[in-house]
Parts: structure tokens; C-alpha cells; sequence
């Protein structure tokens, strides 16, 4: 845990129904994975949602309504942050592993794909955010190679149970312009930096750094409304419009 408080848009990633399984009990609820995201304006690009595969989730009672699939340790922070049915209590209706969730359905708001797929992305911290992550291969350089590990290897997608039309019809989404990065900056950083694999860890951080800061600085948004304008602009107001349609809550930790 760092000393500031950390302020992330969980995203509601809908699971889609019929529920079959170990998840039939959940009928006629809504369930989502919720993601934690530092970039809420990047959701147009997203292509798929991590989980950890060795990971342990639950399914959680938010409200009457709404359940989240996410980490226990993230369910008691969001119970005292007002939600969870019972104040302060959180409720699990199921336990579940990370190879449980591999292949869900998903809904995500603004995302131009209208079904996209939960798969394995190894490095995952089960201490941070809610264990789940909402992928954007077009921004994150993390997504990036985990999503091009998964597309590129045949037996890791066997390993995991990744059904081909999970991943390959999936193709990285242009949705902010970096004037010294282009359109698909987390991939040109990748190559230019000859990244291996998602476990290419130093080099990750670097390409993180690189991207991070750019997209924030000097990024143009390329679609909706946003379109022309600076990221540093249309970020609140994309957060906001999440948050407003409920697709999205504030979570801190
Ligand atoms: B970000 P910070 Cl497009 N384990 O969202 C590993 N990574 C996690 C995580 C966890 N438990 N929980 C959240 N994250 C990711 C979008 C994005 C993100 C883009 C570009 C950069 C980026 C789409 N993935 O993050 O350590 C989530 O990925 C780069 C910092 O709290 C979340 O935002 O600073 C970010 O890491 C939170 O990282």
C-alpha cells in the first residue's frame, strides 16, 4: 500500500448471461467484474478483460441489484466505502478462481466491441485494485504483450483453456493519437523496445513511464464526442459520463 491514496473508476464489466455452472446461482442478478482503471478515457479501446488465473475472486452482494466479482480484500475496502449490501460486511455468494472466470462473456461500457472475453494475464497483484483489469492494448503496454503472448502462443492459450475466437478476432483499436507515439502507442513503444513478453518486466516499467506520461500530456482523443480533443480535457468528462449512466463507481484505497 503506498502512502497517498490511490483513486481508481472500477468499471461495471457485465457478465452476460445465461449462467451456467457454478455460476447458475447468480441467476437473475446482475453480475459484473469490476476493473480498476487509472484511464477511464481509454475505455472505446478495450478488447478483452485479466484475471489471474492462480487468483482467488468472489462474487460479491454490492446492493439489492448489483453484484461484483472482484478480490475479498477489495470487497471489505468497498464495503467501507458504502457498498456492499450489508454496511460494512461483505457478502460472498461464491468463491471463485481466477481459471473459474477464464472465458466469461462480457459487456463493457463504451467499449466498440460488443462482447469481449475474460482471459489470463500473469502478472496480476492480488494487493491492488479489485484483482480485476479491463485491457486496452492500444494504451497499455502491460495489455499490449499479454494480449500479443496469449495471440502469439498457441500452447499458453491451451494451458489456460483460451479458445481461439476469444483472442484472435480481437485487433488493437486506434482511440488516442500521441504526436511522438502515434496512434497505437503502447504497441510502437513495445517494438521499439523489443519487449519478449508480458513478463518482460524493467522493460515494461519503461515502456509504462513512456506512455503514461505522453498520453496524459500531449494525447489527442481520436473518437466520440471527444474526438480532437486533449486527454487531459476529455478525461474527467469521460469519467463523469461513466460514473453518471452507473456504468462506473469512484473506488480509493
Ligand atoms: B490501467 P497503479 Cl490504457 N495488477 O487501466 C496489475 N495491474 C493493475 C491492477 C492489478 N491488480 N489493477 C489495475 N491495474 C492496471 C487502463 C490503462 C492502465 C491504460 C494505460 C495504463 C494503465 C487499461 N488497462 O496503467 O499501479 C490498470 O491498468 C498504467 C499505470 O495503481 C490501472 O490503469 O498506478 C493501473 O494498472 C493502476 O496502476
Amino acid at each position: 500500500e503506498g502512502v497517498q491514496p490511490q483513486d481508481y473508476v472500477l468499471i461495471k464489466m457485465e457478465v452476460l448471461p445465461p449462467f451456467t455452472s457454478k455460476f447458475k446461482i447468480l441467476e437473475g442478478k446482475k453480475v459484473y467484474l469490476a476493473a480498476a482503471t487509472l484511464r477511464p478515457e481509454t475505455m472505446y479501446g478495450q478488447t478483452n478483460a485479466w484475471v489471474l488465473p492462480d487468483g482467488k475472486y468472489g462474487a460479491f452482494e454490492i446492493n439489492e441489484n448489483d453484484v461484483f466479482i472482484i478480490t475479498q480484500r477489495a470487497a471489505l475496502n468497498l464495503a467501507y466505502q458504502k457498498m456492499s449490501r450489508v454496511p460494512e460486511k461483505p457478502t460472498c455468494l461464491l468463491e471463485l478462481s481466477g481459471h473459474d472466470l477464464i472465458g466469461l462473456p462480457l459487456r463493457s461500457p463504451l467499449a466498440f466491441n460488443e462482447i469481449i472475453y475474460s482471459l489470463p494475464m500473469l502478472t496480476i497483484l492480488t494487493d491492488k485494485g479489485t484483482g480485476i483489469v479491463t485491457s486496452v492494448p492500444s494504451d497499455s503496454p502491460d495489455d499490449y504483450m499479454a494480449l500479443q503472448d496469449l495471440k502469439s502462443k498457441p500452447a499458453l492459450r491451451s494451458k489456460f483453456g483460451v479458445k481461439d475466437e476469444w483472442v484472435l478476432p480481437y485487433e488493437v483499436i486506434p482511440i488516442i493519437n500521441i504526436p511522438e507515439f502515434g496512434d497505437k502507442s503502447a504497441e510502437k513503444v513495445c517494438l521499439d523496445l523489443k519487449i519478449r513478453s508480458q513478463n518482460d518486466k524493467d522493460k515494461l516499467a519503461e515502456a509504462k513511464k513512456l506512455t503514461y506520461l505522453k498520453g496524459f500530456t500531449d494525447g489527442i482523443m481520436l473518437v466520440d464526442d471527444f474526438k480532437g480533443m486533449k486527454v487531459q480535457e476529455a478525461k474527467p468528462m469521460i469519467r463523469n459520463k461513466l460514473l453518471e449512466s452507473g456504468d462506473a463507481v469512484m473506488y480509493s484505497e
